[in-house]
């Protein structure tokens, strides 16, 4: 067994037994109420599932294990400009511990070891017209990969109860393993005349991925490893996350599970908001005709979006209410190595713009930008501008975060997910 898994065993088995003996004790505590609006307002607050692998403060925004953005950036293994390793989030969201160098080494090691990816999946994907959504394609190459699954063979096979977790995990190394080479591929086939690149096993997992989407520049090579350790996890209600859970509480294995979650990625108000951002960006300025628009000019953009009622991508967010911390880590980033590019400069204009003027509508709970607001010019930057890839360099980031607590949810043996729907005549008959 792997110092990773059996280091996870250990901390999930003592957590398992004291769980069970929580639940048995104190199975009754009231743990707080529903209100109507929650009921009819998509269950915002209510809480109903165990998520060991990151929380989210509504002020403070998220936190791994306990870390927040800036101390994960201080304290994990990180590449030669000082950006965190994703391997490292990964290790610290299973096990709750920060690692050392060798062992985020030695993980990423175990995926390159795993990274090949089946030739069904290539096929698959070739045979889609190359203009399928990017999304469309990351779902449909997750699927190919199924009848890999170890945990789906085994359970024919009639695997114990105990050892779920131990095939969830063997498939969830696999599927993160294998995604940035999934993803790229579709990224070349889709933009760049299906001009590959082959994998370079030197390279950690995410300058790994920058190289075979077509880029060796240090730069952006730490751009990947920050982007993919902040969008890793976000707790376990949002959308993406909250599918792969529901999914994988009846023992559809990792593969499945985690495809679901990508096609509620896929939406506007979730994931695809930061493609969205970079197009309502880029429309901006072609109406405008200038790329370096006033706030003045931004002010009135803003406002017609508004007035055709449709929402301003990047903004706001089921329970942030202040800046998101992933928008404040990227513009750090863009800080400290991009200097004069005027669509950065227009993001931090419209971050200046966009909140007072949501705030005047009375009714937005959080005016702030949320993750997607910055990422896009980010990419732009460095040479992606096909803006609907972006929500699957998302995915494969979103990977670490689900997958980790899809191990975590199999070996606390959490039961089939089944909250209760009412009708709408059932409220009316509660308020006789
Ligand atoms: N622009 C315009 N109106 C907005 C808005 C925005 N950015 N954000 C919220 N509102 C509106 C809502 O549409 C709603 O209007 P309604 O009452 O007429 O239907 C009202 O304000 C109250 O919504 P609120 O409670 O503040 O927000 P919700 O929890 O319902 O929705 C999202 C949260 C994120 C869906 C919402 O803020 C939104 O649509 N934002 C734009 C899309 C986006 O950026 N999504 C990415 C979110 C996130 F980071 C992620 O998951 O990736």
């Amino acid at each position: 067994m792997d110092s990773l898994k059996q280091k996870f065993a250990e901390k999930a088995l003592t957590l398992y037994k004291e769980l069970r003996a929580i639940g048995k004790e104190h199975g009754d505590k009231v743990m707080g109420e529903v209100t109507l609006s929650q009921i009819t307002g998509g269950a915002r607050g209510i809480k109903m599932m165990v998520w060991e692998t990151s929380q989210l403060d509504a002020q403070e925004g998220i936190r791994f294990r306990g870390y927040s953005i800036p101390e994960i950036k201080k304290l994990l293994p990180s590449g030669p400009q000082g950006e965190p390793l994703p391997e490292g989030l990964f290790w610290l969201m299973l096990t709750g511990e920060i690692p050392t160098e060798e062992e985020v080494n030695a993980l990423t090691k175990d995926w390159q070891s795993r990274a090949e990816v089946p030739q069904q999946v290539y096929t698959t994907l070739d045979s889609l017209p190359a203009d399928t959504h990017p999304m469309t394609q990351f779902t449909i190459g997750i699927m190919a990969m199924q009848s890999d699954s170890i945990f789906d063979r085994r359970y024919a096979e009639g695997m114990a109860k105990t050892d779920h977790w131990d095939a969830v995990y063997e498939d969830s190394m696999n599927l993160i393993a294998r995604l940035p080479r999934v993803a790229a591929y579709i990224y070349r086939r889709a933009f760049k005349g299906g001009e590959h690149i082959a994998p370079d096993t030197s390279l950690d997992w995410s300058a790994n991925f920058a190289h075979m989407l077509g880029s060796d520049d240090e730069d952006f090579r730490s751009l990947m490893r920050l982007y993919l350790t902040i969008h890793a996890d976000h707790e376990g209600g949002n959308a993406s996350a909250h599918t792969v859970n529901l999914v994988g509480s009846t023992l559809s294995d990792p593969y499945r599970s985690f495809a679901a979650g990508m096609n509620a990625l896929a939406g506007p108000l979730h994931g695809l908001a930061n493609q969205e951002v970079i197009k309502w960006i880029f429309e901006m300025i072609e109406e405008l005709g200038t790329k370096t628009p006033t706030k003045e000019q931004i002010q009135q953009y803003v406002q017609e979006t508004l007035d055709a009622r449709k929402v301003i991508p990047g903004y706001g967010h089921a329970v942030l209410r202040e800046p998101d911390p992933r928008f404040t880590a990227q513009r750090r980033f863009a800080e400290e190595y991009i200097k004069d590019s005027d669509l950065i400069e227009t993001v931090w204009k419209i971050f200046d713009v966009v909140p007072p003027m949501l705030e005047a509508l009375g009714k937005v709970k959080n005016p702030w930008p949320n993750v997607d607001a910055h990422s896009g010019a980010l990419l732009v930057h460095y040479g992606f501008s096909e803006y609907s890839f972006y929500t699957v360099l998302f995915g494969v980031s979103r990977a670490l975060g689900v997958l980790a607590a899809g191990i975590w949810t199999r070996a606390l043996g959490m039961p089939l997910e089944r909250p209760k729907s009412v009708t709408s005549d059932w409220i009316k008959d509660q308020l006789k």
